[in-house]
C-alpha cells in the first residue's frame, strides 16, 4: 500500500514510517518540524539527539534497503499538501500532523490559537486533498482517549446507543475533553465524521491513550534511528517522564492525588494498531473509532511500578505529590471498552517489570544528557 504519513518526524510518525516500510508498504513522510522547533524554543530538547528527516531516511535506507520519500512542509499549506498528494497518490494517509501536547495548548493565547488552527486546518486540508486528489484513500487519524474525559459510566468504542422517550439512536459517544488540545481532537473527529457521511470518506479514528517507550524493532538496529523522546513538562508523557526522573534521581512528579486513570500502551503497539487499521480499512462513508490502549493504570500505580523496577537496578526513587497544575478528576470511575483492535489481531506488549527495567537501562545510557530543570510543571490550567 502507498501510505503517506503526515507528521512523519514525530514521536509516533518516524517509528511508524520505518515499521510500515519494513513490512513492504511504500511510504512517504511529510513534516514541518514544528516539534523540533517548539522543543528548541521552550528548552524541551529530547533526551536522544536525532538527525533531521532526510538523514533519518538515508540511514534507514542504508540499514534496511527501504526508501522513504521525504517532504518538508506544512499540512496547513494546501499547495504543499496537494503537491504531495498529486506526486505520491496515497492509498492510505496516517494523520499525526497535530500539535500533540495538552500543556502546550494551555500555555498562552498564541499557543492556544496555534493548536486550534494547526489541528483543524491540517485535518480540513487532508479531507479536501483526499476528496479532490485521491478518492478512495483511507484516512487513519490519531485521536485520543482524552476526548471522552472521565465519565461516571463505561466508555464505549466511539458510539453510544441512546434510548430517549421510547426511541433509539446511535450517537458519537459524548465528549468531555480536559484541555484545549483534547478539544481540538474532539473537533477534528467531528470534521471527519461529518465528511465521511457527506462525501463517503473512509476514516478510522484511533482514540489512543498515553504512549510509553523508546525502542521499536526497527530502531534497535541503529541508535540514530531512535524516535524523538521527550521527558520535559510540555511534550513528555507521564511514564516516559517517570523513567527519566528515576534515572536522574529526581522524585517522581505525581500530580495531585495520583488517582487519575488512563489507558496506556507501548509504542510498539501503536505501530501495530496503525498497520491493523490500514490493512482492515473502514468502508466508504464509515467513521470508525477504536479505543487504542492495552492496560489502564492510575498515575500512582505507574509511580509504584517504576519505583520497584528502579529498586531492582539499584536506584532509590522517591515519589512526590505536587499540586496538580491541571484541572482533572483525581479519583474517578474509568472503564473504557477496547475490543476492536484486539479483534483485528493486536498482540499487546504489556508493562512488565522487564519492560520497565529495559527502558530504565536505555535511559541510563543517556543519563548525562538529562536536564533536570525541564521536569517540574510550569503550565497551569487555572487562570
Ligand atoms: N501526570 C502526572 N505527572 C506528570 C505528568 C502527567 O501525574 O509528571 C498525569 C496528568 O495529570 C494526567 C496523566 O498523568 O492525569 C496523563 O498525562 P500525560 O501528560 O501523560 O498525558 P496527556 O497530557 O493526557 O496527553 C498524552 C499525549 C497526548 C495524548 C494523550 C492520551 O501527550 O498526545 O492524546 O496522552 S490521553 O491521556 O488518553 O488523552
Amino acid at each position: 500500500m502507498r501510505v503517506l504519513i503526515l507528521g512523519g518526524d514525530g514521536y509516533l510518525g518516524w517509528p511508524t514510517a520505518m515499521h510500515l516500510s519494513r513490512r513492504g508498504h511504500e511510504v512517504a513522510v511529510a513534516d514541518n518540524y514544528f516539534r523540533r522547533q517548539a522543543c528548541a524554543a521552550l528548552n524541551c530538547e529530547p533526551l536522544i539527539p536525532v538527525p533531521d528527516l532526510h538523514e533519518r531516511a538515508r540511514l534507514w535506507e542504508a540499514v534496511s534497503g527501504h526508501r522513504l520519500q521525504v517532504h518538508i512542509g506544512d499540512a496547513c499549506d494546501y499547495d504543499f499538501l496537494s503537491r504531495v498528494f498529486q506526486g505520491f497518490q496515497p492509498e492510505g494517509t496516517v494523520h499525526y500532523a497535530e500539535q500533540p501536547s495538552a500543556p502546550y495548548s494551555m500555555m498562552n493565547r498564541e499557543a492556544a490559537v496555534f493548536t486550534l488552527t494547526n489541528n483543524l486546518v491540517s485535518t480540513a486540508n487532508l479531507v479536501h486533498a483526499v476528496a479532490e486528489l485521491a478518492p478512495g484513500c483511507q484516512i487513519v487519524k490519531l485521536g485520543t482517549m482524552g476526548v471522552y474525559g472521565t465519565p461516571n459510566i463505561d466508555i464505549e468504542e466511539g458510539y453510544l446507543e441512546v434510548e430517549h422517550k421510547g426511541r433509539r439512536h446511535r450517537f458519537l459517544y459524548p465528549k468531555e475533553p480536559g484541555s484545549l488540545y483534547h478539544v481540538t481532537k474532539a473537533q477534528d473527529g467531528d470534521l471527519l465524521y461529518f465528511y465521511s457521511r457527506i462525501w463517503g470518506l473512509r476514516v478510522t479514528d484511533l482514540h489512543q491513550g498515553p504512549v510509553y517507550g523508546v525502542e521499536t524493532e526497527e530502531s534497535g538496529t541503529d541508535p540514530r534511528l531512535a524516535t524523538i523522546f521527550n521527558y520535559d513538562h510540555i511534550f513528555g508523557t507521564v511514564l516516559n517522564r517517570f523513567l527519566v526522573q528515576a534515572v536522574a534521581g529526581v522524585p517522581l512528579t505525581v500530580y495531585g492525588k495520583g488517582g487519575q486513570t488512563r489507558g496506556y500502551l507501548n509504542l510498539k503497539d501503536t505501530l501495530a494498531c496503525v498497520e491493523l487499521a490500514l490493512r482492515n480499512p473502514a468502508q466508504p462513508g464509515q467513521y470508525r473509532v477504536f479505543n487504542q490502549f492495552t492496560e489502564t493504570f492510575a498515575v500512582n500505580d505507574l509511580a509504584v511500578r517504576v519505583q520497584a523496577a528502579a529498586r531492582e537496578l539499584g536506584l532509590a526513587v522517591e515519589v512526590r505529590h505536587l499540586p496538580n497544575p491541571r484541572r482533572e478528576a483525581e479519583e474517578h470511575y474509568y472503564h473504557p471498552v477496547h475490543t476492536g483492535l484486539r479483534e483485528l489481531g493486536l498482540q499487546p506488549h504489556y508493562l512488565t517489570p522487564e519492560v520497565l527495567k529495559g527502558m530504565l537501562e536505555l535511559v541510563s545510557r543517556h543519563r548525562a544528557a538529562i536536564v533536570t530543570d525541564r521536569i517540574l510543571p510550569e503550565v497551569a490550567w487555572k487562570k
